[in-house]
């Protein structure tokens, strides 16, 4: 479990007080479809939408597809920068050194035999987008030991500030500087500051819904940060080192990072962020209908922070509360299903879209909203979609 909450905890506390309704329906979450169900066509797929759209070693989820809580690992979204790397099991080590006392390197039994933790997270890469009909997003069941208990067995010195996350992965990357680019070999690698490694939540995991980690989710160990955007999700992890300064590498301070715009008394006025946790954000993934009911189904993912209301609006009427499967509720990381039963939906096409609003009040924003946002990372926006009844 990823935090000491119990599902009644979360609808005393979040959900239910808060008026989001949460049903109880055993086989409720996303079931395949049921006799006499049909599907409801959207009309905005692009053309050239399908799992292989981003080539061989990529793979979007087909989010009209979902069926249950987690995502089977070959359907489960792909994303890398260089290659896939094959890491030998046996040979495996896992490098834990830099501002430490005792550093360590740990075979994959090593790790196996140490408590190990499950935690369900939902995650999405930062670039997801209506393009990829917002399936570069999956959620899955992850085991391994957290990260806390490594820190704390090879002891981070007083000074180590900065954890940085090195994959088996590398490639020549060209750095800029002040108009001079130097070709240098590096690996895929990213940071955290110490308080958030040191939080319970970050796991080193093996694996995935009860089974070894697959070569693309990054056999044998990857870091997972329940909450966080995709990419702080090392794979193929083979180092860990702890240090006083900050990391300055390219998949940490230049490639993710987003250049937000606000409008404040008419002047615009921006500023840069690096990607680290979710923007809550909603999106619909299928409409079906059963002889005159239609059903809207969908998914939230967040950071952890639970939910106020996710709602659904049709042809621009008012927000209607839609209903949150309890099963994923239940779990603070995993993405949550949702599903509104849509009334009266008349033949045509329509536009139909949804909203999440999490307890702090963070409200998922319009399109218009983030219009001024100048980079296509983090596209949390309201995802309005068109689909024709007949
Ligand atoms: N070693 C390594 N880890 C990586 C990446 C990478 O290129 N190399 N890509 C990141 C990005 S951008 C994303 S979105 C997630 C995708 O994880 P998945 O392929 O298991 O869905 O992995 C992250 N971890
Ligand atoms: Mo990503």
């Amino acid at each position: 479990m990823a935090k000491r909450t119990s599902r009644r905890q979360i609808l005393k506390g979040g959900l239910a007080a808060a008026g989001l309704g949460v049903i109880g329906l055993p086989e409720w979450a996303l079931p395949a479809l049921a006799q006499g169900e049909t599907l409801v066509p959207f009309t905005d797929v692009p053309d050239d939408f399908g799992p292989a759209a981003l080539g061989p070693t990529r793979r979007v989820l087909d989010i009209r597809t979902i069926d249950g809580s987690l995502t089977d690992k070959n359907d489960f979204y792909t994303i890398q920068h260089f290659d896939q790397p094959e890491v030998a099991a046996g040979a495996f080590r896992l490098k834990v050194g830099g501002l430490v006392d005792r550093p360590a390197e740990l075979s994959l039994d090593d790790l196996r035999g140490m408590d190990s933790r499950d935690v369900v997270a939902g995650f999405e890469c930062s670039g997801n987008s209506p393009r990829m009909i917002q399936g570069l997003a999956s959620n899955g069941r992850w085991t391994g030991v957290p990260l806390r208990t490594v820190l704390d067995r090879v002891g981070l010195e007083a000074k180590a500030r900065e954890i940085v996350f090195i994959g088996a992965d590398h490639g020549e990357e060209m750095v800029d500087f002040r108009g001079q680019t130097h070709a240098v070999d590096q690996p895929f690698a990213r940071s955290m500051p110490r308080t958030d490694a040191m939080t319970p939540d970050p796991l080193l995991a093996y694996a995935m819904n009860g089974e070894p980690l697959t070569r693309e989710q990054g056999f044998p160990l990857r870091l997972v940060v329940p909450g966080w955007y995709g990419v702080c999700n090392v794979k193929w992890l083979t180092d860990i080192r702890a240090q006083q300064d900050r990391f300055l590498g390219k998949w940490q301070a230049r490639w993710y990072r987003t250049l937000w715009a606000e409008e404040i008394d008419g002047e615009v006025s921006y500023h840069e962020t690096e990607i680290s946790r979710l923007r809550v954000k909603s999106v619909i993934a299928r409409v079906t209908r059963s002889g005159g009911r239609h059903t809207v189904y969908g998914f939230v993912l967040h950071d952890g922070t639970p939910l106020r209301s996710v709602e659904v609006s049709v042809d621009g009427g008012a927000w209607q509360p839609a209903t949150l499967d309890p099963a994923t509720a239940s779990e603070t990381y995993s993405w949550k299903l949702f599903r509104y039963d849509w009334d009266g939906a008349a033949p045509g096409e329509h536009t139909i879209v949804s909203r999440a609003t999490d307890a702090d009040g963070m409200v998922q924003p319009t399109p218009e909203e983030l219009e001024f946002k100048q980079t296509g990372l983090e596209n949390h926006q309201q995802y309005p979609r068109t689909v024709r009844v007949s």
